[in-house]
């Protein structure tokens, strides 16, 4: 692994939550980290963390506003937003993509951040499952646009969980991945991230032993990829008290094999302390992954004829007088 493959992070570092799954994933993670903190919502409950700034979207006047709509609200407080932006060299966002607040301005925010191509942006982000169907599409073309303007894009796809776990209750599938989620965040700044798409995978907390989490996430990582697109990966083992130091080594070893076949150009542990076993695995694969067929239209559609790519595609109500042609 070279230098260039990784984000290099500065401080000031910006931790952004957006909408409800992401301010509470963000505001969590922040009360460990310390860092400054914003949250981004059109529900004024997200928005109740005293340890951090918020950008309240109004979207009072109507019940339940689509993606685009709350972009185009969302657009109307891009100055404040931009200031909030203003000296921070780090930005990390977390949004729900199955959420409509998330799909609708994480490009925002990934696309202002990037307008001072010195700032670093890293993305995470949560995939729906296969059966929200509505959501789906929505969810494609949002990180299809994040990527583009994030340094790095961390995907963790519930839909992957449930197919390998299906005896998972929908609760039991939002606490695994969120608690995945900010383990990684939490750490961010004792890791590597690597400047592509990594998709975060987990082990199920009620799988005994460390061999068998190192199982399950790499089951969850082939739902999601070719295995031959895996560019780098790097396992986080936690509660590493617990471990002996012969079943971390095992665990490395097999790993390396595994990857060595597949021509990965390295795998590390990161170990960090924590009371109860968890394990995560991050890998940083090529571009094309399972959800570019999320937004099937791109795949045909080349980008310089996508008419609002430059703009964003939002619905602002425009009021038009229509005289009485009687
Ligand atoms: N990943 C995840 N999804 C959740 C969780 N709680 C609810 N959801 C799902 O996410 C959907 C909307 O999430 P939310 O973040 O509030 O959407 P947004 O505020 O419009 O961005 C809900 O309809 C639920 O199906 C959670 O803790 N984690
Ligand atoms: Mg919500």
């Amino acid at each position: 692994m070279s230098d260039q493959d990784s984000v290099r992070m500065k401080n000031p570092l910006l931790l952004i939550g957006i909408g409800g799954v992401g301010t509470k994933l963000a505001a969590a993670s922040n009360n460990n980290l310390g860092y400054d903190c914003l949250l981004i919502s059109n529900d004024r409950r997200d928005l109740t963390s005293d340890n951090c700034d918020s950008v309240f979207i109004d979207s009072q006047p109507w019940v339940n506003p689509s993606s685009h709509k709350i972009r185009s609200l969302g657009l109307q407080s891009e100055a404040k937003i931009r200031s909030s932006l203003g000296a921070h060299s780090t930005i990390v966002l977390v949004a729900n993509l199955a959420g409509r607040c998330g799909t609708a301005i994480g490009p925002l925010i990934s696309r202002i951040s990037k307008e001072d191509p010195s700032k670093k942006v890293i993305s995470f982000v949560i995939m729906p499952f296969r059966f929200e169907k509505d959501r789906i599409f929505q969810a494609g073309v949002s990180l299809r646009r994040l990527r583009e303007s994030s340094d790095a894009t961390i995907v963790i796809d519930n839909d992957a969980l449930l197919n390998n776990n299906p005896d998972l209750s929908l609760t039991k599938c939002y606490e695994i991945t969120n608690e995945a989620l900010c383990e990684v965040i939490a750490s961010i700044s004792s890791t590597f991230i690597q400047n592509s798409v990594s998709l975060l995978c987990t082990g199920r907390p009620d799988s005994k032993s460390a061999e068998s989490r190192v199982k399950d996430c790499l089951s969850m990582l082939y739902e999601n990829s070719d295995p031959s697109a895996i560019k780098m990966a790097t396992l986080y083992l936690m509660g590493g008290a617990e471990l002996s130091v012969g079943t971390v080594n095992s665990i490395a070893n097999i790993l390396h094999e595994i990857f060595k076949q597949r021509e990965v150009v390295d795998v590390s542990l990161a170990m960090h302390n924590s009371q109860a076993l968890r394990v995560h695995l991050l890998a940083a694969v090529h571009e094309t992954t399972r959800f570019n067929n999320y937004d099937p239209l791109a795949e045909v559609i080349p980008r310089e004829n996508t008419l609002d790519w430059e703009e964003m595609e939002s619905s602002p109500d425009i009021e038009i007088t229509i005289p009485n042609l009687e």
